[in-house]
């Protein structure tokens, strides 16, 4: 028997093929040395997305490896979703002799993590921008962008030739009038639009002459700002402003048509648009998009647009490429180069590319066509299929789309008109034309029945039969599933850059400390020097064998708070629970056979007695499956439960020990230092007992300040993700409880026990810099001068040691991401 092994990464966008060598025994990985005509070592199948190329994957291992009457061994490695996709296409019949076998090594589904990783920017910003921000701009400003996406922005941008019907297309999307479009060129510059929370709230936003424009509207008032009424443009837009209209929406749209007709007098390149979207599968996800419309790529401006779409997008997640062209057009030498700009524009995915083709509602779709593989071949063969195929090609209509969401009530004519001339056509199961444009649509094999269910689902007809849902679907699958795994990514990349950023400022500010405390020292009488350097060796070694002697004792209680389980704690468990459910629910208990007395049984009874018999097994089956289910069900909480409850405490008592360590030093430390002091430093003895007293009187270490996150109940118990641990029959699955259990337990423990390690140091640290600066600067009675250079020496001091500590804490945070990303 063949085995195939398909590993799939998406957060590094690779797939990769092995085979089993029996010879050797060991897997062999299908490259272009070993294997030069396979189409599994083609870019498309190795770069792209896995869930879109499963089927035709599939088919060519099948072609490749299946041997005849024999099974073909198939081994996935990668995120469970994308298994799930796996599974759907194997069923399949042509695939009845792959089987699918498990594997030990898998990824994390990055929707899962993403929520963790954002909760990790969230603990990290404050403290990375109260110690770099200032003094760096440029990642200050890099990060918030990333948090102000972390509730994850993805952009969905619409591309293609003019008068395509990009800008309908979009007001198909949110389900309102908005965007001006018309036959002829009319989008000229890049709308932003972004959901409002309010349905009586919009906000359009540019830069006109170098001065930033902000109109706010609510309710029926407008608020400008930055709208200079004296210039011609000024006066249009505030005549527009000051005249009354039927909606927040037509008003909306009338500004944005004065604002498109001016673009060529000093708009700038972005035009931003908060508004309300309609309700819809997109209403679902709005709040976690942003669509960009974009003027016609033939549009002569296009190069320096690419650009601006490329800004607007930076530090959003991934964008989605939508490619809208009408059918016409789909082997336009204008479309042909589309290709190439999107890929010039950073940011976009072309993995997940979709092929919009619009105006579909009077396209010479028949159902003969329908049918036909060439017509399907044929359109495969165009220019733009041929070269942006990803996730399909979708048929819209979207003028019968807007129209569906806003029930029939549109105000633009053409628009109108076109909805009144199709509606019963696309509604009227009855009429002689009745069609249904998503039927038409070219998708990966394993996609469409999905999403062909969820139309077919929809009392909406109209809406449902315009293609638009179909597309939505898609969307909002994108939304909420991959566009996740880019995002991750980044947030790895740019903590490595974070790193990078502190380690230069560490580097710089300890050059700066050095010289400032050259300075200090050229300053002082000899003496002074004697005592100020014991005192500061001290403090240094003393640090430092302290900060040698903490991370290992912390280790040992680290370990003691590590609570495990094993596999017979969880089988226990669900026996226990499985026994109390049955006392409280006694139908569940099996019924017993009636024994079959063969000597009794008569040829005309047989049949009765004997299906009664098996009746009872099969009803049997049902309650062992109905209990099992409910079982492993409450031993998942039950454990749940406690793991939560174990990793709180744990976490307490942890930071309890940690706090009463160096409160312990600190001690210590104060003693020792007295008696540096009372010994013989040849100081007055007024002095001497001063000094004594300010020591031993000096402030306990500050543990209350810290930046330690807050953490909940809720949190943990929301931490406990199940994984791969999935329930594989009605029986809990024992290994894989414990295993999740373990691991999680001890990673979260690793990860607290991290931070209030490094906060702890870092108080300890700020603490002794401070003592022992104050004890100097009463032991030297400083000039003005030399006190102010010291107390500069001070703060340096205590911001290397708080930038040291965070620097700790992102790299501890950084693991964390990594090993998230990484295989399990
Ligand atoms: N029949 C039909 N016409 C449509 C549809 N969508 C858009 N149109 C028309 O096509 C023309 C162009 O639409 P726009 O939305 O302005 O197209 P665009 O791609 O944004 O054009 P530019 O901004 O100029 O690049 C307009 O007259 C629309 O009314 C549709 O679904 N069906
Ligand atoms: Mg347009």
């Amino acid at each position: 028997m063949n085995k195939i092994k398909v590993v799939s990464n998406p957060y590094e966008k690779t797939v990769t093929f092995c085979r089993y060598d029996l010879s050797s025994e060991s897997w062999i990985t299908i490259n272009s040395e070993n294997n030069s005509n396979s189409k599994l070592v083609s870019a498309v199948f190795q770069r792209g997305f896995f869930p879109f190329k499963v089927y035709d994957i599939l088919k060519e291992i099948e072609n490749e490896y299946s041997v005849p009457d024999e099974k073909l061994e198939l081994i996935f490695e990668g995120p469970n979703d994308e298994k799930q996709q796996l599974e759907e296409a194997l069923k399949d019949e042509r695939f009845s002799n792959i089987i699918l076998s498990s594997s030990t090594s898998y990824l994390e589904n990055a929707r899962d993590v993403l929520p963790e990783i954002n909760r990790i920017f969230k603990n990290l910003e404050p403290l990375i921008i109260k110690n770099i921000g200032e003094s760096n701009k440029e990642i200050e400003t890099q990060l918030k962008r990333f948090s102000d996406a972390s509730g994850d922005t993805v952009p969905i941008c619409v591309l293609g030739t003019y008068s395509a019907g990009k800008s309908t297309f979009i007001n198909a999307l949110i389900g309102q009038e908005l965007l001006p479009s018309a036959e002829t060129p009319v989008t000229a510059k890049i709308y932003k639009v972004t959901a409002s929370s309010y349905e009586d709230r919009a906000k359009i936003s540019f830069v006109y002459k170098d001065e930033r424009v902000v109109l706010t509207f609510h309710d029926n008032q407008v608020f400008y700002d930055g709208l200079n009424v004296t210039d011609s443009f000024g006066k249009k837009v505030d005549g527009i402003l000051n005249t009354s209209f039927d909606s927040i929406i037509s008003k909306l749209h009338a500004v944005l048509e004065v604002i498109n007709d001016s673009a060529d007098q000093g708009v700038g390149d972005l035009i931003e648009v908060l508004v309300p979207f309609s309700k819809g599968i997109l209403g679902d996800v709005g709040s976690k998009i942003t669509i960009f419309d974009t003027p016609g790529s033939n549009s002569s401006t296009n190069s320096q647009h690419s650009e601006v779409l490329a800004n607007a997008m930076a530090g959003m997640s991934n964008g989605l490429p939508v490619f809208v062209t009408d059918s016409s057009s789909l082997d336009s030498t204008d479309n042909s180069k589309l290709k190439e700009k999107l890929i010039s524009v950073e940011g976009l995915d072309e993995r997940f590319t979709m092929i919009v083709v619009n105006k579909a509602e009077a396209a010479d779709l028949s159902s003969t066509n329908l049918k036909s593989d060439s017509f399907r071949d044929r359109i495969m063969k165009q220019a733009i299929p041929s070269k942006l195929y990803a996730q399909g090609i979708y048929y819209v209509s979207s003028i019968l789309g807007l129209g569906a969401k806003l029930k029939g009530h549109l105000e633009g004519e053409f628009y109108s008109e076109q909805f009144d001339t199709y509606r019963e056509k696309y509604s009227n199961p009855e009429t002689k034309y009745y069609k249904k444009l998503y039927e038409f649509d070219i998708l990966p094999r394993q996609m469409s029945s999905t999403v062909r269910e969820t139309a077919e689902k929809s009392s909406d007809l109209i809406y449902a039969n315009s293609g638009l849902l179909t597309i939505e679907d898609t969307i909002k699958t994108f939304v909420d599933r991959y566009s996740h795994y880019n995002k991750c990514q980044q947030a790895k990349a740019l903590l490595d850059k974070l790193l990078l950023k502190t380690n230069a400022v560490i580097t710089e500010k300890n050059a700066d400390l050095h010289s400032r405390e050259a300075e200090l020292e050229a300053n002082l009488d000899d003496q002074k020097l004697v005592i100020v350097e014991s005192l500061k060796s001290t403090s240094l070694s003393m640090g430092n064998d302290l900060l040698i002697q903490y991370p290992k004792e912390m280790k040992i209680f680290q370990e003691d708070l590590m609570k495990q389980i094993n596999k017979d704690d969880v089988l226990n468990r669900f026996n226990d629970i499985q026994t109390e459910i049955l006392s409280l629910n006694p139908t569940l208990n099996l019924t017993e056979h009636q024994q079959i007395d063969i000597s009794n049984l008569k040829i005309g009874n047989i049949s009765n007695e004997v299906s009664n018999y098996f009746g009872v097994t099969r009803e049997n089956k049902t309650k062992k499956i109905n209990l099992e289910n409910l079982a492993s069900a409450q031993t998942v909480d039950y454990f749940r439960n406690k793991f939560v409850e174990e990793l709180y405490f744990s976490r307490i008592d942890f930071e309890r020990i940690s706090s009463s360590f160096w409160s312990n030093h600190a001690s210590e430390i104060k003693s020792h230092f007295e008696r540096i002091i009372s010994g013989d430093l040849g100081l007055e003895p007024e002095k001497r007992q001063k000094l004594s007293q300010l020591i031993l009187s000096y402030e306990e270490i500050d543990f209350t300040q810290l930046n330690l996150e807050k953490f909940s109940k809720e949190e943990l118990s929301y931490v406990f993700r199940l994984g791969d641990f999935t329930l594989k029959s009605s029986k809990v699955n024992a290994s894989g409880l414990k295993k999740t259990y373990n691991d999680l337990f001890k990673s979260k423990m690793t990860e607290f026990a991290g931070s209030i390690c490094s906060e702890h140091e870092k108080a300890f640290k700020i603490w002794l810099v401070n003592l022992t600066s104050i004890i100097v600067q009463n032991i030297i009675e400083f000039s003005p001068e030399l006190s102010a250079l010291n107390t500069k020496i001070q703060r340096t001091r205590n911001e290397v040691a708080s930038l040291e500590e965070q620097q700790q804490q992102i790299e501890n945070y950084t693991n964390q991401i990594k090993q998230m990303i990484t295989w399990k």
